[in-house]
């Protein structure tokens, strides 16, 4: 097994930065760039204390002071030998580090290779390696807080406890298809029957946790939508925090479409503002407004933004019916720093959730966001939830194999049937955790990762 070196702290200046070092040879490359200043050897130093001592280059100039840390193998992240130097985050200096750590035997890390090193020597399985990337990615607390639940093995321990009751129950499988003349007894088929469903129902739970888990890890897309001048564009502005799109009280301001994502009830928000819907001659305008429409037919929430100082127009109505058809929907009575004059029970008989805010005086904002985390509830964070097509994939087939098998008990299937079927659900679960994944589901997960890590 190489060594390998990379810096994990990206390329920007920063205050701190960290090199990261594991293989074999790890103390041997470190020791060529680091002296601690009490003199001691750099393989005698204490594991896992930082050390203090100066960075050197590969012709032993001095480059910089910092601290160095041992992590003997296995009580590392990688479970190799592996040191960590922290220095000052100078892309000049560091890069002269790393090239004289490459002088003394090691090489370049690739992307997610300290992860995947982890992975190989049972350090994590593929769903904790997962979570490594979903933490550093995360665009909201909730995310970050489910991510770090799933690196702490939890959506792991249920799939293998699964797997584990399924690995059992093949092995009394092979043991009547190895002496066809003895018959499943009734009670081995009861217990078989209640292991199966057990799958079933634990697995069928995760699956449906992935609506859940897509909100979580992409967001949701969002269109903002009304007639024109409703305040459409000032409601986007209010929730970016900043002048994302130009307010003029001209009708038919906004003409293309315009994306922003915010963090709204803790939920990551991906929003389309749009052009006022209306009939128009302008054939700019129609285009803008046919974009609008095709921003709402691909919304999975949308926020049909009214003007409470004014009575509803068949525009009005129309917009509600787009707005109405999306799989959520939320009514925003805007511009509530004037006189009301709008019929709020019509609107409240077609829309459930009505909020009145003012996006101009950034006021109600606090019942928008409310109304949105009901609308999204995030649970909590168990990490047992599946935030990836490729894991939700794989539960799916896993279930349905599991399906296949009971239905085949039930019809009194041969044995060596079953057991096909209860095989493919375990592979699919071995999949999921990196028992039996093969080498390119592996690597694609890896790519995810930025060097370092
Ligand atoms: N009084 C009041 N005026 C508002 C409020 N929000 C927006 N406005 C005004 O309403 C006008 C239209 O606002 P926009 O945000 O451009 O409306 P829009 O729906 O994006 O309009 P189009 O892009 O033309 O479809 C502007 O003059 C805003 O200043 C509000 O809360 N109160
Ligand atoms: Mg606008």
């Amino acid at each position: 097994m190489d060594t390998i070196a990379a810096i994990a702290t990206g390329g920007a200046p920063t205050a701190i930065g960290v090199i990261r070092i594991s293989g074999p040879e790890a103390d041997a490359a470190a020791s060529r760039v680091f002296c601690a200043d009490s003199g001691r050897a750099f393989d005698a130093l204490e594991p896992r204390k930082m050390v203090l001592g100066t960075l050197r280059d590969r012709e032993g100039r001095t480059l910089d002071h910092g601290l160095a840390v041992r992590f003997p193998s296995p009580g590392s992240y990688t479970g190799e030998p592996s040191v960590e130097l922290h220095c000052h985050g100078s892309p000049m200096a560091m890069g002269e580090i790393l090239s004289a750590l490459f002088a003394a035997g090691a090489r370049q890390a690739k992307a997610g290779e300290f992860t995947r090193r982890a992975f190989l020597n049972g350090k994590l399985d593929l769903t904790q390696a997962e979570a490594v990337i979903d933490l550093i990615d995360a665009e909201t607390a909730a995310a970050a807080r489910n991510a770090a639940a799933q690196l702490g093995g939890t959506l792991g321990r249920s799939i293998s406890a699964v797997y584990d009751d399924l690995t059992d129950l093949t092995s009394r499988f092979y043991a009547v298809v190895d002496y066809p003349d003895e018959d499943i007894e009734d009670l081995q088929q009861a217990q078989i029957q209640k292991t199966l469903r057990s799958a079933d129902e634990t697995l069928s739970t995760l699956l449906a946790t992935c609506d859940r888990g897509r909100v979580l890890k992409h967001g949701v897309r969002t269109a903002i939508l009304g007639r024109p001048n409703v305040g459409k564009s000032s409601l986007l502005n209010a929730l970016a925090g900043y002048d994302r799109a130009i307010v003029t009280s001209a009708a038919g301001t906004t003409r293309d479409t315009l994306e922003e994502s915010v963090v709204c009830g803790g939920i990551l928000l991906r929003l389309t503002d749009t052009a006022g819907l209306r009939d128009t001659a302008d054939p700019i305008e129609a285009l803008g407004v046919d974009r609008a429409r095709d921003a709402a037919s691909r919304a999975q929430l949308s926020l049909l933004v009214l003007d409470g100082s004014e009575p509803l127009t068949p525009e009005d109505l129309a917009a509600m019916d787009l707005a109405a058809a999306a799989p959520r929907s939320m009514a925003v009575v805007n511009k509530a720093d004037l006189p009301l004059r709008l019929e709020l029970e019509t609107v409240a008989n077609r829309f459930s959730r009505v909020v009145s805010i003012s996006a101009m005086g950034n006021q109600g904002l606090d019942a928008l966001e409310t109304a949105v985390a009901e609308l999204f509830p995030t649970g909590e964070a168990s990490g047992e939830v599946l935030t990836d097509p490729r894991q939700q994939e794989a539960v799916s087939r896993a279930r349905d194999a599991v399906h296949r098998a009971i239905e085949a008990m039930g019809t009194g299937l041969t044995p060596d049937a079953v057991l096909t079927d209860v095989e493919e659900a375990m592979n699919a679960l071995g999949e999921l955790t990196g028992r039996t994944a093969r080498e390119d589901i592996v690597s694609a997960i890896f790519s995810r990762f930025c060097v370092g890590k």
